[in-house]
């Protein structure tokens, strides 16, 4: 007891065109992230990273600068790679100083066994996106696309996100959230009792049985209307709010 808090947040989606986004994270980073012992970024913290060679970019810089800040002051900082930013690499984790997580990851949280992830990997109802996902996580693929012009992979990732949004709008929203099953063997042959993940932009804890044992799952909210995070000690863990009349 006694012991800072540890942190979570995912699907933040900076982008130059949310500036509000972006000034509640710097608040968020400044003022609140400094409580905890940790900070697990759980993907899509970028509403698109098309390499480590955008870093220069000034929105980019500002951001790596105050991230970089908050692992200066002694706050460990995990990344684990979303959708949007599986890209993410070795020099920006330098530039961050944060921990780079494979997806999913198991930590032991205060004596509870926990599952972080992203989440879209859960997503299995949605076959169109899990055949894109295959694709662009491969090796291969993503060695040729690196090897693109910066302008290029711009580009690209904008047309990709103009594709997604007119995916989506065809799909049910039931295929667009995490499936039971799937949710269920990851708990199981991870052996934990809670799971941390985001992505479907849908915040809730939900409960559920897996071989018997009592779980949860808590969804991480996104920070389009208003950001938000998980705190957890050795209570358990409660999700905070942060809203518009946050930074002054
Ligand atoms: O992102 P979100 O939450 O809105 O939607 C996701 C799924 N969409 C994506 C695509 C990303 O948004 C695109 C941005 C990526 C930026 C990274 C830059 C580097 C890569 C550049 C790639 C060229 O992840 C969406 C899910 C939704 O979550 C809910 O889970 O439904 O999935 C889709 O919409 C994908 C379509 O269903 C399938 C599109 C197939 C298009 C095939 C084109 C082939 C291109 C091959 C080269 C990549
Ligand atoms: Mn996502």
């Amino acid at each position: 007891m006694g012991e800072k808090p540890v942190f979570f947040v995912a699907d933040v989606h900076l982008t130059p065109e949310r500036p509000w986004t972006t000034d509640l994270f710097l608040y968020f980073l400044a003022r609140v992230a400094g409580q905890a012992q940790a900070l697990y970024i759980l993907g899509d913290l970028f509403e698109a990273w098309v390499g480590d060679d955008d870093l220069d970019d000034p929105f980019h810089a500002r951001l790596t600068t105050r991230l970089r800040r908050l692992s200066d002051v002694g706050v460990a900082m995990y990344f684990m790679a979303g959708n949007r930013d599986f890209l993410a690499g070795d020099t920006l984790a330098q530039a961050t100083g944060w921990t780079p997580l494979p997806d999913p990851c198991r930590i032991d949280l205060y004596g509870v066994t926990t599952l972080l992830s992203h989440g879209d990997a859960y997503c299995t109802d949605d076959h169109a996106y899990q055949a894109f996902r295959r694709q662009v996580r491969d090796p291969s693929w993503q060695a040729a696309f690196r090897a693109r012009p910066l302008a290029e992979r711009r580009a690209m990732a904008q047309a990709m996100r103009e594709q997604s949004e007119a995916a989506k709008a065809g799909k049910r929203p039931a295929i667009m959230d995490v499936h039971a099953a799937a949710i269920h063997e990851a708990l199981s042959s991870a052996g934990a009792t809670r799971m941390i993940h985001g992505h479907t932009h849908r915040p809730a804890r939900h409960t559920l049985s897996v071989d018997g044992v009592e779980c949860e799952r808590w969804v991480l909210t996104d920070w389009y209307a208003e950001g938000g995070y998980l705190a957890c000690d050795a209570g358990g863990c409660r999700a905070e709010t942060l809203s518009a009349s946050s930074p002054t």
